[in-house]
């Protein structure tokens, strides 16, 4: 039985008011993009009409512009889950138009299944490849593509003739099986393969919509000062572990998040020769990555996609066969599953938005309310692995905010989970030490020294007891920011 076929604005119309849509992808890697932006139009004539529509939508992490754009600006989102980073969906949720909930991306997969969140009514699926018996090909992002292909009722599958059918092989898909028949994952060193080429649908719900659209990616800025410091700072320290015997000298795989910083730090790991030829297990694959790959400074890459611009999507179609044996793309439940983060001992590299002088991190909440992305992966990573490192510059918005506080104004990462903080001024080993105590290597090692005074001042103001905690100014930083603009003119007493 041939496949039914559609333009992307008849398959918008499968989807109604209330719907559930789970989107493939992660990042805007793998994400659809002529089906959402004709869903985007389609809710602007129903709101036009005087009829209320709109969907609830999970994805694998953020989107591209089509998705979280569109959709947000069409006021046509009533909740939303698990990452996002575009302004205006961040408008929308900060407004309080979207009901966001942040997660940890390994979770999603399974709570749908779990039945947490309701139904899904309808998968929107980029794939490359899709055959007459059911068997998608995703392009270069997987996220949740095999669970909410799984559960939707209604698969519309967008080819997009953009990304080669040749991609088919650099995919490991499969999904854990649920409590109480869990078994372990099966993965025991980065490059094993556990799963599939393909996810498979019965026929019968698939709908497809042939596209031709590049990928929504843009590049990263060029390393800067601040950005170049820090990822030196990374290289020597890990050049010192390996000295002292604690990273052994074929090293670990590692994880980084995304962003210029992550893409930085890689890029000084590459340059330090001390560092042996790296494994990647991670969640995002960026430009740096594949730079590396082709140097043979990273001798294989795991992740849920390629997140990469598109002038270096070109590079690796160039040279597909290459990068179809040294790069895996799995579903985010195995490329951020705490279980394989532990037992390959990776080391886990994110970045926090703040920080506090005891080790706590706030990676999501500016000012403690407004969502700037979500936690992402860096939960999935930080608590399992073998070593958690959390990355900032000192300071942010010109030196009017300091990076590191007495108390975070929210808590994503907390004391117990993070080992190591980098800045541009050095590295803070928390390992081992009292909260005094890392407060003591925080202040002297990474805080901005402008603001080293102040941080000092609230230490010796604290509590006597465990953790020296202040808390009549534990938020002087952040009040005076709301209040002046400048935490310089933190009121401590
Ligand atoms: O804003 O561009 O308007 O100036 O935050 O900061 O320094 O450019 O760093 O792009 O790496 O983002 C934590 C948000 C950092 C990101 C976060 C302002 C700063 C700037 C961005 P402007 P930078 P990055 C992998 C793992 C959580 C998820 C995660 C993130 C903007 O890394 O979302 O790790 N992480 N996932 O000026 C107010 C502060 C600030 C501040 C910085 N203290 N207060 N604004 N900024 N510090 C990804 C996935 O899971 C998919």
């Amino acid at each position: 039985m041939a496949l039914t076929r559609m333009t992307a604005e008849e398959a918008a119309k499968l989807i109604k008011h209330g719907d559930s849509v789970g989107f493939s992808g992660f990042t805007h890697a793998g994400c659809p993009k002529a089906v959402p932006r004709a869903l985007a139009a389609l809710a602007e004539e129903e709101h036009a009409a005087g009829r209320e529509f709109k969907i609830g939508m999970f994805t694998g992490a953020s989107t591209g512009d089509s998705i979280d754009g569109a959709l947000a600006r069409a006021k046509a989102v009533s909740f939303r889950t698990p990452y996002q980073t575009t302004g205006d969906m961040r408008g929308a949720i900060n407004a309080g138009e979207v009901q966001y909930f942040d997660l940890h991306l390994s979770t999603l997969a399974q709570d749908l299944r779990y039945g947490f969140y309701g139904p899904v009514d309808v998968a929107i699926i980029e794939a490359c490849d899709v055959t007459e018996d059911g068997q998608i090909v995703p392009t270069v992002g997987v996220g949740i593509s095999p669970t909410v292909c799984r559960l939707a009722k209604k698969v519309i599958v967008e080819l997009n003739s953009w990304h080669p059918r040749e991609l088919r092989g650099m995919h490991d898909l499969t999904q854990l099986q649920d409590p109480p028949m869990r078994v372990d994952t099966g993965i025991t060193a980065v490059r094993d393969r556990v799963g599939a080429d393909h996810i498979h649908v019965d026929p019968a719900k698939i709908v497809v919509v042939e596209v031709n659209e590049p990928n929504e990616g843009s590049g990263f800025a060029p390393v800067d000062e601040v950005t170049r410091k820090i990822g030196e700072n990374v290289a020597a320290f890990f050049v010192a572990e390996m000295k002292a015997g604690r990273i052994p000298e074929s090293f670990l795989p590692i994880q980084s998040g995304v962003g210029n910083i992550a893409n930085a730090v890689l890029a000084a790991l590459a340059d330090c020769p001390a560092i042996p030829d790296l494994e990647v297990y991670t969640e995002v694959i960026q430009d740096a990555v594949i730079d590396m790959l082709e140097s043979g400074r990273v001798k294989f890459a795991s992740g849920s996609s390629l997140t990469v611009s598109n002038p270096t999507m070109d590079r690796i179609y160039a040279k597909l066969p290459f990068f179809k044996e040294r790069v895996m793309l799995r579903p985010t439940e195995y490329s951020n599953n705490p279980e394989i983060v532990r037992r390959l001992g990776i080391i886990a590299m994110n970045t926090a938005l703040e920080a506090d002088i005891f080790g706590n991190v706030n990676s999501t909440n500016v000012m403690g309310s407004k969502i700037m992305n979500g936690v992402g992966g860096s939960g999935d990573f930080t608590r399992a692995a073998y070593l958690s490192i959390f990355l900032t510059p000192s300071t942010a918005k010109g030196g009017k905010i300091s990076a590191f506080v007495p108390m975070v104004s929210h808590t994503d990462h907390n004391e117990h989970d993070v080992k190591v903080m980098i800045s541009e001024y050095g590295v803070a080993d928390l390992r081992g030490k009292s909260p005094r105590q890392r407060a003591e290597t925080i202040i002297e090692n990474c805080v901005h020294p402008d603001y080293r005074p102040l941080l000092r001042k609230y230490l010796e103001s604290g509590a006597k007891g465990q953790t020296p905690v202040n808390l009549d100014t534990a938020f002087a930083f952040h009040k005076a920011f709301i209040a002046t603009g400048d935490m310089m003119n933190a009121d401590l007493r």
